[in-house]
């Protein structure tokens, strides 16, 4: 039994909470390999997104690249709390996954809240992150940096500077981070021999701006887009995960929308 009050507060005192084992191992290792399978090929025909001096790279706009991600967007405990955090009606704004490779630095400190919006930003969030681990992740194989309660700053972090209460979050396979849009974060370094695989969905209000635009990005022929069963023809990715995950718990790529 997952206790979302307990997290909910957590987000709203610390600016994260970590939910422990929350994904299927199943579901987890499914998602890593099709991550990775994407990754190859986009190496190979010259369009991946490679990035810290080849170390490391990111799929982008997985919406169109596979159902499976469909799958995750639809996962109950993510939209629990997304729709807790961001409320009803709330937005995917981009889904996207991070493969750090072994000799990754650390990622610039920031917060996932779009540059656009100006500070200080408002007392609530406007945006929220879930980062799923699809490995362990340790403080030596690249885990998470972030900075407690950061988020009642209601700002950016000051460029490339460290901060001295920063923490590592670690934990298994199969965990997940929902962290608050204002608070400070950054992948760590890797300084395993492993690659650190995260699968990284980016929620906001329903009124704010996504970091992708879905509606033009995912194809039309892509049938499957997970839909909002209440009305049968608006979008999930924009017109709100929360309601069509209350109309409809199935699976996002079952018969109906194919
Ligand atoms: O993969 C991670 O640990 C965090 C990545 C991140 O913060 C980001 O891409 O905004």
């Amino acid at each position: 039994m997952i206790d979302y009050n307990f997290h909910l507060q957590q987000v709203e005192d610390q600016g994260y909470t970590l939910l422990e084992r929350v994904v299927p191992l199943d579901f987890v290792e499914r998602i890593r390999r099709r991550l990775f399978e994407l990754a190859e090929a986009e190496r190979a025909n010259g369009r991946g997104w490679v990035y810290f001096n080849g170390t490391s790279q990111r799929p982008f706009n997985l919406m169109n690249k596979d159902t499976i991600f469909h799958e995750a967007l639809l996962f109950e405990p993510m939209l629990e709390m997304m729709e807790r955090i961001l409320g009803h009606g709330f937005i995917m704004s981009n889904m996207t996954g991070n493969l750090l490779g072994p000799g990754a630095p650390e990622q610039p400190l920031h917060a996932d809240t779009l540059a656009p919006v100006p500070q200080p930003y408002p007392e609530f969030p406007l945006y929220a992150t879930a980062l799923w681990f699809l490995d362990d992740w340790t403080a030596e194989g690249g885990a998470i940096q972030v900075v407690p309660r950061s988020h009642k700053l209601r700002r950016q972090p000051e460029h490339d500077r460290r901060y001295p209460d920063e923490i590592n979050v670690s934990g298994p396979k199969g965990s997940m981070i929902v962290q608050h849009g204002c608070l400070w974060h950054g992948s760590g370094a890797n300084r395993g021999n492993s690659w650190r695989a995260g699968l990284l969905p980016h929620f906001g209000r329903s009124y704010v701006r996504p970091q992708e635009d879905s509606v033009v990005s995912v194809r039309a022929r892509n049938s499957s887009r997970p839909r909002r069963r209440a009305s049968g023809n608006c979008s999930a990715l924009t017109c709100g995960v929360s309601s069509m995950a209350r109309n409809s718990r199935a699976s996002a790529t079952d018969q109906e929308s194919r």
